[in-house]
C-alpha cells in the first residue's frame, strides 16, 4: 500500500471476494478508513492488550471498575514513558526537540484506534457491492458538481500534471466524499497510538516521524491534522510518508495544506503522485470489452497485448467498435465470465499504487468515466454469486491441492497460482476456465 508502498494512502482494509486476485482489500464504504494490513499478524504487543481491555471495563461498577481504573493508570504510565523514550528515536530523525515536545504534549492513546486495527475485518464484500457504494448515484452525482464547481483549478492541475483531472476527482469522491469525509480523529493520536501498539509498530513509528516532520516544517500545526484512524490525512487521505514525497503546495503560499476546506494543495498532490508513478497522459485506465464465442480465458488476467493482438483474437468495444490503441492491454474478468470484461491499461497498474486492490482501481477508473457523463457497466454483474469466506477460500484452495492442482499453499488468498490451479481444475471438468472461484465451484470439488 500505501506505497509509496504505502501509497497515497495506507493499504486497504477489507478482503475482496474470493474473484479478485489482489490480496489486499477495498476500502469500506463509503468512505473508507484505511490502514496497512500486513500479511500476517504478529501476537498484539502485551502493553496495547492490557490498555485495549482497561477500556471498556472502565464504566464497569464497584471494584471492578477500580481494577480497571488501576490498569488504566498503569497503561497511561507506560505510554506517557513511551513518549519520552521515542523522544529520542524522533530528534535522531532530524525532529527538533522542541518541535516533539510541543507536539507530542497532548497526544492521547486511543484505544479505539487500536479496536480498529485489530477488528480490520476478514469478511468480504463482492465487488458489485463495493461499486455500488464507491460509484452509487449519489458520488456519481456530487462528483460531477465538484467536477464543474472546481473546473478551473482541475483544468490548471491536469494542465500541469498531465493527469485526467477526472480521475483525481474520483479518488478525492472514493477517499473523502469530496472532501465531506476527511477523518475526524487527530493523526499524532493515532500514530503514536500504533507506534506504541506491537502490531505494526516499525510502520507506524515511521509514519509518526514523518507527521512530526511536517510540523517541523511548518505546513501545518497538531490542532489541525485530523485523518483517519490509520493516519490517512485530508482530502485524498496521504499518509505522512506520502505526503513527504509528493504533496504539493499548488498557489505557492509556502504551505502544502492537505487538511484545510481548500482541496487546492490535496488535488494536486493527488495528480502529482500518480504523476510521479509513471501516469500516460491521454489514456483510459480501462475500457468496457466484448469478448468473441471461445476466447481462451486462460489469457484474462496477467497476460499483456497489443490492442491489435487483442483485437485479432476477436475482441472488440462493448459498443461492437474497434478498440483505440492506447498501449499494451490486459484483459481483467473481475467477476469471471458472467461479468464485465474490462480491457486495462498501464495507468490501471499507476492507480493501483494508491490502492493496491482491483476493485478499488476500477471503483476510481469507473467513477472517473461516470463523473465525465459515461454510463453504468453495460454488461451485468452476476449478483447472485456470494463470495467465498476465508474459511471457504481455504477449502478450495485444500480440495484443488487433494485433486492434484497446485495451489501453491493454503492461505486464503485467489492469487495466480490458486486461480492458475483452478483453470486447469475447470478446464478438466469442462467449465468456462475463468478462474472465478463461486461457492459451486467449491461444492464441485467436495
Ligand atoms: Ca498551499
Amino acid at each position: 500500500m500505501s506505497r509509496p508502498m504505502p501509497t497515497g494512502r495506507a493499504l486497504a482494509v477489507l478482503a475482496l471476494g474470493a474473484a479478485l486476485a489482489a490480496p489486499a482489500a477495498a476500502p469500506a464504504s463509503p468512505a473508507p478508513e484505511t490502514a496497512p494490513r500486513p500479511a500476517a499478524r504478529p501476537a498484539p504487543d502485551a502493553l496495547g492488550v492490557v490498555l485495549s481491555a482497561a477500556q471498556p471495563a472502565a464504566s464497569r461498577a464497584g471494584a471492578e471498575a477500580l481494577g480497571a481504573a488501576a490498569t488504566q493508570a498503569a497503561g497511561n504510565a507506560r505510554f506517557a514513558a513511551w513518549k519520552r523514550a521515542f523522544r529520542d528515536e524522533a530528534v535522531a530523525g532530524g525532529i527538533p526537540g522542541a518541535v516533539y515536545d510541543r507536539a507530542m504534549a497532548g497526544v492521547r492513546y486511543r484505544p479505539d484506534v487500536v479496536e480498529k486495527d485489530r477488528n480490520q475485518a476478514e469478511f468480504t464484500m463482492a465487488l458489485w457491492d463495493y461499486l455500488d457504494s464507491a460509484v452509487s448515484d449519489s458520488r456519481v452525482r456530487n462528483g460531477r458538481d465538484a467536477f464543474r464547481a472546481n473546473a478551473g483549478l482541475l483544468a490548471e492541475i491536469e494542465a500541469r500534471y498531465g493527469v485526467d483531472a477526472a480521475v483525481v476527482t474520483a479518488i478525492w469522491g472514493v477517499e473523502s466524499a469530496y472532501g465531506v469525509r476527511r477523518g475526524t480523529i487527530p493523526v499524532l493520536d493515532a500514530l503514536a497510538t500504533l507506534a506504541f501498539d506491537g502490531r505494526r509498530s516499525r510502520f507506524f513509528r515511521e509514519q509518526l516521524i514523518a507527521a512530526l516532520r511536517i510540523m517541523a516544517n511548518g505546513d501545518t500545526t497538531p490542532e489541525r491534522m485530523f485523518g483517519s484512524w490509520a493516519g490517512a490525512m485530508g482530502h485524498t487521505q496521504f499518509i505522512p510518508t506520502s505526503y513527504q514525497a509528493y504533496a504539493q503546495d499548488f498557489r505557492g503560499d509556502g504551505r502544502r495544506d492537505v487538511w484545510s476546506d481548500d482541496p487546492t494543495d490535496a488535488l494536486a498532490s493527488t495528480a502529482n503522485y500518480l504523476a510521479e508513478h509513471g501516469w500516460t497522459t491521454g489514456q483510459p485506465w480501462g475500457v468496457e470489452v466484448t469478448l468473441p464465442p471461445g476466447f481462451r480465458y486462460a489469457l484474462a488476467g496477467e497476460t499483456r497485448k497489443s490492442v491489435a493482438e487483442w483485437t485479432a483474437l476477436g475482441v472488440r468495444g462493448i459498443d461492437g467498435a474497434a478498440l483505440r490503441d492506447h498501449g499494451p492491454a490486459r484483459i481483467l474478468l473481475p467477476a469471471g465470465a458472467r461479468g464485465p470484461a474490462l480491457m486495462v491499461f498501464a495507468n490501471f497498474e499507476v492507480i493501483e499504487r494508491y490502492n493496491p486492490a482491483d476493485a478499488y482501481v476500477i471503483a476510481v477508473g469507473h467513477l472517473g468515466d461516470r463523473i465525465r457523463g459515461a454510463e453504468d457497466f453495460r454488461a451485468a454483474w452476476p449478483r447472485g454469486d456470494r463470495p467465498l469466506r476465508l474459511a471457504e477460500r481455504k477449502a478450495l484452495q485444500r480440495r484443488l491441492t487433494a485433486a492434484g492442482y497446485d495451489t501453491g499453499g493454503v492461505d486464503g488468498i485467489i492469487g495466480p497460482n490458486t486461480i492458475g490451479a483452478l483453470r486447469e481444475f475447470q478446464a478438466a471438468r469442462g467449465l468456462v476456465p475463468d478462474g472465478y472461484a463461486t461457492f459451486e465451484t467449491l461444492d464441485l470439488l467436495r
